[in-house]
């Protein structure tokens, strides 16, 4: 009836100005293609693409503060910590089922087969890097020895700096063009949030235990967060517009698809494809198969974020945008979605750790180099550390390569070959991401029943009391 449509239509309407956002925005970069803009004028253009990124950005790092601490100081210590070994045990086998998928796919298509597409030139002199080094920086970056510092730098990886010098010798343009390429080192969002969600769940584990004299600041980053919420609810209105920019933008300024080779053509398709079976069917069947209910209804109510993923291809931007998603549309507590959202949004990245796999090996059948098991098990590991340590800003996947070719000894000027493609495949892995944070906080949820009820009747009990 009309009122049923109606009622659809409220309920839907961001949803559906944001996929007729995406429509208008590919229609519109491929009409302005012809056109043949400059860079400058592709810059304009895309402004207000632009503009939304910053304001995702600038929600990012109040928002992940104040909902772990006020997520982790809502809940007694011991159903966080029930919850947390539930979010990190999921986080591990959906990122080992997504590198499994990918290497198995990468093998069946072998998109790196006959002789390679495009010579790379050798940069010479550029030191390796130790896989025990990149770990040793995963977990500094976890204890920021200056919390003000951590809010907008990440500790200066060495294998950042050893990317820099491969891209700036390879594509031989200046540093900066390079850091616009790669998002190299302290650019803009190179917030350490890895540092801020380990600091922020000591915290509010603290302020949780300290009872009445710790009400204050539980309240402080309550009412915060609430704040930050109410400006999400705001953004959300202009997200459409930025969406609809961004990616016309990056139609108009990417290259020529006729100028992709055949291997690079067959290496997207290897990655496409993987993402599509780990996100369309496992983690909807592993939802499923925990919860008994219908995975895809729950994707529904998380358009709004995937579509926001696919055009920022950053998940913490994307963050502000999921936490709605999952609390209006899907109705997941508020204590599960404070408490892992921001961690998965770190550190869970199922779609990068199937890209770096795949990416791995196709550079090892490009250079002819077949892989005993033990590598392969090497990719793994180290493909599931590189995602963990990606930071969930564009392209940063790219970045942390460097650590799944050396451990096998793969020459890492190779990344060069895959980096004309990796705008558009950081954007479906992105998206695969904030879908894997998503489902695994209704996961989570499920699991977690027991703890919130009894945790509810509590608050009943010392209500009541009082
Ligand atoms: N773009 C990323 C993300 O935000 C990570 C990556 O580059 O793989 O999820």
């Amino acid at each position: 009836s009309r009122d049923n449509v109606r009622s659809f239509l409220r309920r839907n309407l961001f949803v559906l100005f944001t996929v007729a956002a995406v429509a208008l925005g590919v229609i519109l970069g491929f009409a302005l293609r012809p056109h043949n803009l400059s860079l400058r004028e592709i810059k304009y253009f895309a402004f207000p693409g632009e503009l939304l990124m910053r304001m995702l950005q600038m929600l990012v790092l109040p928002l992940i503060i104040s909902s772990l601490v006020t997520g982790i100081s809502s809940l007694d210590s011991k159903a966080s910590g029930k919850m947390g070994v539930r979010a990190v045990v999921y986080y591990m086998v959906t990122t080992l089922v997504a590198v499994f998928i990918g290497i198995v796919i990468v093998i069946i298509i072998r998109p790196g087969k006959g002789s390679r597409d495009s010579p790379v030139a050798k940069t010479g002199n550029i030191e390796p890097v130790q896989a025990a080094d990149a770990f040793l920086d995963l977990i500094r970056n976890m204890f920021p020895p200056n919390l003000v510092e951590a809010c907008f730098k990440q500790y200066k990886t060495t294998y950042k700096k050893i990317i820099q010098n491969i891209v700036c010798s390879v594509i031989g343009r200046m540093q900066e063009t390079v850091e616009e390429t790669v998002p190299v080192s302290g650019s803009s969002s190179g917030v350490n949030a890895l540092g801020l969600v380990v600091f922020s769940i000591c915290f509010g584990l603290v302020i949780g235990n300290m009872k009445q004299q710790g009400q204050a600041l539980r309240d402080f980053f309550d009412c915060l967060n609430e704040a930050i919420m109410r400006l999400v609810a705001v953004i959300i209105w202009y997200a459409p517009v930025g969406i609809l920019f961004l990616i016309a933008g990056k139609i108009v300024e990417m290259k020529d698809l006729a100028e992709v080779g055949g291997q690079l053509a067959m290496y997207t398709v290897s990655v496409i494809v993987g993402l599509l079976i780990h996100g369309l069917f496992i983690l909807p069947l592993l939802y499923f198969l925990v919860t008994r209910r219908n995975p895809y209804s729950f994707i529904g109510g998380l358009l709004q974020a995937l579509i926001t993923a696919l055009g920022t291809s950053s998940s913490s931007a994307t963050l502000p945008i999921t936490f709605r998603c999952l609390e209006e549309n899907n109705h997941v507590d508020k204590r599960v979605t404070r408490f892992v959202l921001p961690v998965g949004a770190t550190i869970n990245m199922d779609g990068t750790a199937l890209y770096e796999a795949v990416a791995a090996i196709f550079i090892a059948q490009v250079n002819d180099m077949d892989l005993n098991f033990g590598q392969i098990l090497t990719i793994s590991i180290t493909a599931t550390a590189a995602s963990i340590g990606a930071a969930g800003i564009p392209q940063a996947g790219l970045v942390t390569m460097v650590i799944v070719l050396t451990s096998v000894g793969l020459p890492t000027e190779d990344i060069t070959l895959i980096i004309a493609v990796d705008w558009f495949l950081d954007r479906l892995r992105t998206t695969t991401n904030v879908l894997g944070d998503s489902l695994g906080a209704g996961i989570v949820e499920h699991l977690s029943h027991g703890e919130l009820q009894n945790q509810d009747a509590e608050v009943r009990n010392s209500v009541i009391e009082d």
